[in-house]
């Protein structure tokens, strides 16, 4: 497809797909030589069902007057499969948009696993996290939580109680974190999204007026928090 993947195959001249993030081409993105690098979940569009076509605008769009503003950063959109939907749409619409994919890409790969499975450097992931800002509940936050320990439990528990929908928040993440250790990641970045599922808190009830400002607050919120870390 004419991905904003493709640009950055055809720079490498490597006839290689993103999706299966081979050997060549994570060569070629994985080092960060140096440059801060944020990877994130698409928050909201599983457990909090929210649309993806919607969220898809929204990520782009975010991105893309982020990227406006900040020279020297990376974002990386993450999904657990290939078949990712949320992921092919914010190809499709980056591309479309002429966002620079040395800047921001997408990467099948669990969030938790970047470096030591797909040689993928991140400073800093974002989790879809929930209100209370405990761990399990399913998804990335699970999946965070786990493979981080109980310092980034008590860690949190430093930066704040709760949080509320179209927040963030960033925890330092204790060097004897396992995800701190092994992956490199020295901030988890907790980030509150519209829930459109009626078994979660605060649900809209499809008000998607309300859920996009919510969710532009989101990743809003997210990027400024990623850029005060390395103010
Ligand atoms: N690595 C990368 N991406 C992942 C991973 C992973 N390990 N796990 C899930 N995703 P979700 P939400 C993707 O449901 O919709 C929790 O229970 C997933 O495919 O984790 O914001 C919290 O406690 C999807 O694209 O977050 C909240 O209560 C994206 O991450 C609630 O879910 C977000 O899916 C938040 O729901």
């Amino acid at each position: 497809g004419n991905t904003c993947t493709m640009e950055l195959e055809n720079k490498n001249e490597d006839d290689v797909s993103m999706n299966d993030n081979s050997s060549s081409q994570r060569s070629f993105i994985g080092d960060n030589h140096g440059v801060p690098t944020l990877a994130f979940p698409s928050i909201s569009t599983a457990d909090f069902q929210f649309d993806i076509e919607k969220a898809s605008d929204i990520i782009v769009d975010s991105v893309s007057d982020f990227l406006k503003r900040f020279n020297n950063v990376r974002l990386v959109l993450v999904d657990l499969s290939v078949k990712s939907k949320i992921l092919s749409l914010v190809r499709e619409k980056s591309t479309k948009k002429h966002i620079d994919s040395s800047k921001f890409f997408t990467f099948v790969g669990d969030i938790t696993q970047l470096y030591t499975r797909g040689k993928l450097k991140c400073n800093v992931i974002a989790n879809a996290a929930n209100w209370r800002l405990r761990p399990g509940g399913g998804g990335v936050n699970a999946a965070i939580f786990k493979a981080a320990g109980k310092s980034l439990e008590n860690a949190t528990k430093e930066c704040a109680e709760t949080l509320s929908p179209g927040n963030s928040v960033v925890v330092p993440l204790p060097s004897n974190s396992p995800l701190h250790l092994r992956e490199g990641v020295t901030h988890v970045i907790h980030v509150l999204g519209p829930n459109m599922n009626p078994q979660r808190p605060n649900c809209l009830n499809n008000d998607y007026i309300e859920g996009c400002k919510v969710l532009c607050n989101a990743y809003s919120s997210l990027f400024a928090n990623f850029a005060s870390i390395f103010k």
